[in-house]
């Protein structure tokens, strides 16, 4: 991209398997990068490519105004900067968090006078700077750091600003993943259902991710359905249909000597608000039973 602004120097904190990834994009579009890890000898690979290697977090801080860190987690974070002037500085934090800890952290880096912008990374190492990989980060925080490094920060993947909280890039974050986790117990069950059969895993792969995209599209009902307040609108499946069909599935579990355990959990919610009368609604209703306090 012929629009990159490759003038910002930046300084980046942690070469972990992401930090690395990261780190090799900025320096194929000739930014000038500073980088720090704690174990000194992850560096020494970026060194020979074109990276400034600082011997202390301190150093790499002081060398430029954008400050990126990419470490294991908060605690390493708040460990790594302990003690370092951020004055000026314009800290993005792209290490995975939760809201709360998102939150104070931007708390923390203004009161140390720095802006503070969070993100949520929702690629693997290996999707980094691959363009058309789907990679890209959701970002939260201080809009003005974000527009002002908008093209340098859009390297190494692609960018998603979702509001001046900074708690929301991490909720945005942790939404996506809690949905995938979901995904993946349910093709966990699959695949433990076929096992002990003459059924080839990879053929049956194929059918597998066919199915579970032609469903996604379910998520923009449900959405519709949790912004008009009517959970039965557009109901294609009524709830009272999708319960009875659950004990279809969990014979099936029974016969095929697999258990249920993965799917239980959300069933008995269905089954809840199926006793509640609400056997015409779509299943979103099973959302407002998972509120707590
Ligand atoms: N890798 C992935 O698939 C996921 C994809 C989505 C985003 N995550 C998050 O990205 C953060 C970094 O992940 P990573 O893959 O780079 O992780 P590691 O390879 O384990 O590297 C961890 C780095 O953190 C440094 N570190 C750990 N503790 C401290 C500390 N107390 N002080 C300073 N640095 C610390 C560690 O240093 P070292 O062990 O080499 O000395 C690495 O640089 C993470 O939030 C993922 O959830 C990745």
């Amino acid at each position: 991209d012929n629009n990159i602004d490759t003038a910002t120097p930046i300084t980046l904190l942690g070469l972990g398997a992401m930090g690395t990834a990261l780190a090799r994009t900025w320096l194929a579009t000739g930014t000038p990068l500073t980088v720090w890890n704690r174990t000194p000898h992850r560096a020494q690979a970026l060194a020979g490519e074109g990276a400034t290697v600082a011997a202390t977090a301190a150093e790499a801080v002081a060398a430029g105004r954008l400050v990126v860190v990419c470490l294991l987690d908060d605690e390493s974070v708040g460990e790594a900067l302990d003690g370092i002037d951020l004055s000026g500085k314009d800290l993005v934090n792209l290490t995975t968090g939760t809201p709360a800890q998102a939150r104070a952290r931007a708390d923390w880096a203004r009161a140390r006078g720095a802006r503070f912008l969070d993100g949520g990374i929702m690629a693997v190492p290996p999707m980094i700077g691959v363009p058309d990989s789907g990679a890209y980060v959701f970002y939260s925080g201080s809009e003005e750091l974000f527009t002002e490094h908008r093209e340098v920060l859009a390297v190494p993947a692609g960018t998603t600003f979702v509001g001046a909280d900074p708690g929301f890039a991490a909720l945005h974050d942790v939404a996506l993943l809690s949905a995938m986790t979901g995904m993946f117990a349910g093709v966990a069950h699959a695949f433990a259902l076929i096992r002990r059969e003459e059924i080839a895993p990879t053929g049956f792969a194929s059918l597998l991710a066919d199915w579970l995209g032609a469903m996604a599209g379910s998520v923009h009902l449900a959405a519709e359905q949790l912004e008009s307040g009517d959970y039965t609108k557009g109901v294609v499946s009524n709830l009272a249909m999708q319960v009875a069909g659950n004990e279809t599935l969990l014979r099936t579990a029974e016969e095929q000597r697999v258990s249920p355990v993965l799917l239980t959990p959300y069933m008995a919610l269905m089954a809840r608000r199926l006793a509640a009368g609400r056997g015409d609604e779509d299943t979103t209703g099973v959302i407002d039973l998972l509120a707590v306090g």
